[in-house]
């Protein structure tokens, strides 16, 4: 059995038989009933400022915003300026009231709880008046015992403060040093001291994304009473035990036992598709108790395992529990369960100083590609599962196996880690901390180890999720003085970070998930950063651990300028969003380049013109004397720029796989900042808000391909590297063919013996000196000419056909303006996003 946490009464040691077959019987068989009963409250609320001068009806789940928006009270929140325009609604301390009945008997129930599943962020709870609990953390679950305040007719009252105004209260009181940043750079036109509330980080604004510090019941409540027990949580966990050759299977269910005496009772766990099925008998004891079951998963079937996406399938096997506690009391869980390992590797590479640092799925090391997940709306009741379903499925179609969710935003929403687990995406799971520092006084960490215990637990069953991060970037903050903190408060601040991410959260998961690995930081040096008492000198050390790399200066079309790390989890570069997608949040008056609109949606300091410049590099800018036509040209062609440097630098870091050049290399992750944007701004994304594809996006598809062939120049040689995530070798063709600008028909052509594609590697397939390939084909030179090259098999299996610029396009001779028709074809799509009609042009 596994070993169960310390309390009085030995809970876990099971009954004797005969002991436990009395209570049984003693409890009326045959008359199994519900452990609790419950309702929800969400649904139609009352609204009102402080001072009552508006009143509104609300939705729960829900905020202040879309409440005003649904009954016509503010425009479109995301329209022009109204970011800056409405920053009075979180000003305000806003009140959320409703009246209820409860519709079942509760003058005999020994224990009724009003649960919170998600709070926004800092309020009272009133209960008939009386206060019942207050709240400070929008990533809790808040229980309150309501048993004493409970009508039959009641009101309930929530009096929210200010998330900005709390914030800078907590940082005022926070006298003894600074905790910074103070407030983000005013580009941003965002709100201060956000690190000092657990509340979505970009709320107060980002770099891509607008200051909407919201209040609100953002996710369900409801009215528990139960007058035994009541099951809390539910988590389970597989392991393989290799020396059995087996899978177990720990499951932990969680209890308030309000019953005076300890109750006997069985627990029943089937799992047919496994033929597997086991009994066991426990004993719950009061207060809190956890019950541990380990589960031994039938050795003589055979258990097929979840695979990410593009390495096989997403098997998952119905899984009942029942629990039948003594009285007559029933509770029955069904879920899906997924069987598959993860395992992080550390280890030294022959030929180069440091560590690996790689993903091994199911025991097979797999290149982690994808991308870095932001909230998809600055309201979450607006993020539908339909909608997650949209830009989830968006990221399988383009080849993508992992999403990190990054530390700025939210715990995503349980049809989120759903879908992921059915579609084989892979998540890398920041908490909640980024680009800032934090304090660690007792009420802020009490209130950051119930958020992370709850998320754990929330989570740890989805086989997507495979790794638990700390923070993002405040390893590197700290060791590269982001915030200009004095040299000699440097320890200070080094005690608060090993405090917080050490001391507590990395306790929390090892006490509560030994499945899974788990980083202090991203980027981290991983055990090197340990080493060095968790902070590093360099986190962003191309030998250890993961990186984060960012330069928009440089020619994005140059190899060399890209880091030759480990794992790469953030690289990208702005681009605009298309005009279709802008057009929705402006007027005419909005549409240039330069226009206050374009430079208001701007949070990325200088990033118009950095868009500009790095396009500048390579194509002829717009010029056009219609302004709109201009307009339209500029926001297209930062897509192209954006879209060929991320293929650039992703190609980079897939050949980088398997070699180590100047003592770097094995390249095993490739995260790209970022898939998505939280509304109609520049930003780095691929999908655009509400899901439309940019150019990246489509350019993903073929870079993130299974098997590719990538062409690149080294001294005036040209290579092709073979790239493959397949399971097994391929003997497979490669055709390369130069072609004019000018023309469809290649100039020259040459197709190479059958070659074996390695599985899982990246290896040279091919190599020729420049002045040759110009050579013996005709006439070209490097601007007139383009090469594109592909794998093929013969039968179906190819690869996209991939390309090699000589020069810049802007340099190109003998293109010509393509003529090109475009048929359209409306197709409805029925029911294949959850039921809802999409409209698909052709
Ligand atoms: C990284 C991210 C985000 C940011 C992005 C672009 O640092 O972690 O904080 O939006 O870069 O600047």
């Amino acid at each position: 059995m596994v070993p169960g946490p310390q309390t009085s009464c030995q809970c876990f040691l099971l009954l004797p038989l005969l002991l436990l077959l009395l209570l049984l019987a003693a409890a009326s068989p045959g008359q199994s009933r519900p452990s609790s009963v419950g309702f929800s409250l969400a649904g139609s609320w009352l609204l009102r400022n402080r001072d009552g001068s508006v009143a509104l009806e609300a939705r729960v789940p829900g905020c202040v915003h879309s409440a005003l928006l649904q009954h016509g009270l503010i425009q479109d929140p995301y329209y022009r300026f109204n970011d800056l325009n409405y920053s009075w609604i979180s000003l305000d301390n806003w009140i959320y009231s409703k009246e209820f009945r409860i519709p079942f008997d509760f003058s005999k129930v020994r224990k009724v709880n009003l649960i919170f599943e998600g709070v926004d962020t800092v309020a009272e709870v009133l209960l008939n008046n009386v206060t019942v609990g207050k709240t400070d953390n929008m990533f809790n679950r808040y229980t309150f015992d309501i048993t004493k305040e409970i009508r039959e007719l009641n009101t309930i009252k929530l009096l929210f403060q200010s998330a900005v105004s709390y914030a800078a209260q907590q940082s005022k009181a926070h006298a003894e040093y600074r905790i910074p940043p103070e407030c983000p750079d005013p580009v941003q036109k965002g709100e201060c001291h956000v690190n000092f509330i657990r509340k979505e980080q970009c709320s107060f604004s980002w770099d891509w994304g607008p200051s909407f510090p919201t209040q609100g019941i953002w996710k369900d409540v409801r009215i528990v009473s139960y007058d035994i027990c009541h099951l809390d949580d539910f988590t389970f966990t597989p392991t393989y035990v290799s020396s059995a050759r087996e899978w177990n299977l720990k499951i932990e269910a969680y209890f308030d036992v309000v019953s005076s005496k300890p109750l006997g009772g069985q627990v029943t766990v089937s799992i047919p598709g496994l033929q597997t099925h086991q009994i066991y008998d426990i004993e719950l004891c009061p207060g809190q108790s956890m019950i541990p079951l380990l589960l031994n998963v039938n050795k003589n079937t055979t258990v097929e395992t979840w695979w990410p996406n593009g390495h096989g399938n997403q098997t998952g096997y119905n899984m009942t529990v029942t629990f039948e506690v003594e009285g007559g009391y029933h509770i029955e869980k069904l879920t899906k369960v997924y069987f598959r390992t993860v395992e992080l590797i550390e280890a030294p590479i022959a030929g180069s100083s440091g560590l690996s640092f790689y993903f091994k799925i199911n025991g097979l090391p797999i290149f982690i590609k994808g991308s870095n997940w932001i909230p998809a709306d600055s309201f979450q009741d607006r993020v539908t599962s339909d909608l997650l379903r949209l830009l989830l499925q968006s990221a399988v179609d383009a080849n993508m196996n992992t999403l990190r969710v990054w530390g700025g935003g939210i715990y995503e929403q349980d049809a989120f880690y759903d879908i992921c687990d059915e579609l084989g995406l892979m998540i890398w799971q920041d908490f909640m901390f980024a680009c800032a520092l934090y304090p660690t006084d007792q009420a802020f960490v009490n209130s950051v180890r119930a958020e992370v215990v709850h998320q754990i637990r929330r989570l740890k069953s989805h086989p997507s999720v495979i790794i638990w991060s700390g923070n993002n970037e405040n390893e590197a903050a700290l060791a590269e003085n982001w915030f200009f903190v004095p040299p000699s408060k440097f320890q200070i601040y080094a005690r608060d970070y090993v405090t917080l991410y050490v001391k507590n959260i990395r306790e929390i998961v090892l006490a509560e998930d030994q499945t899974r690995p788990y980083v202090a930081s991203s980027p981290t040096n991983g055990a090197e950063s340990i080493a060095e008492g968790w902070i590093s000198r360099k986190p962003h050390d191309t030998h250890f651990g993961d990186v984060h790399f960012y330069d928009y200066g440089s020619d994005c079309w140059n190899w060399r300028v890209f880091p030759k790390a480990r794992f790469v989890s953030e690289y990208g570069y702005q681009s605009w969003p298309s005009f279709s997608t802008l057009e929705k949040v402006s007027s005419a008056e909005d549409w240039s380049y330069n226009s206050s609109f374009s430079l208001h949606r701007q949070h990325h300091k200088d990033g118009n013109t950095e868009m500009l410049d790095q396009a500048d590099n390579h194509f002829k800018l717009p010029q056009n004397s219609d302004p709109l036509v201009m307009f339209k040209d500029t926001l297209y062609l930062t897509q192209v720029m954006q879209a060929q440097c991320i293929k650039t630098e992703t190609e980079f870091y897939r050949r980088s796989q398997n070699e180590i050049v100047h003592g770097q290399g094995h390249t095993m992750g490739a995260l790209y900042w970022q898939l998505n944007d939280i509304w109609q701004a520049p930003s780095w994304s691929s999908l655009e808000y509400g899901g439309k594809w940019k150019m990246l996006h489509y350019f993903a598809q073929h870079f993130f391909s299974p098997l590719l062939p990538i062409g690149f120049e080294d001294d005036d040689v040209f290579h092709i590297y073979g790239v493959s995530d397949l399971h097994v070798d391929y003997k497979m063709m490669l055709t390369v063919r130069v072609y004019q600008w000018s023309s469809l028909e290649p100039v020259c052509s040459r197709q190479t013996e059958y070659l074996v594609v390695k599985a899982s590697q990246a290896a040279p397939l091919y190599k020729e000196p420049m002045v040759e390939l110009l050579k013996r084909c005709g006439q070209c030179t490097r601007q007139s000419c383009v090469i594109s090259f592909v794998l093929t098999a013969g039968g179906e299996l190819s690869s996209p056909t991939n390309y090699h610029f000589l020069s810049s396009l802007k340099d190109a001779v003998g293109l010509e303006k393509a003529q090109i028709t475009v048929f359209l074809v409306v197709v409805s799509l029925l029911a294949k996003y959850g039921g809802s009609q999409r409209q698909l042009c052709v």
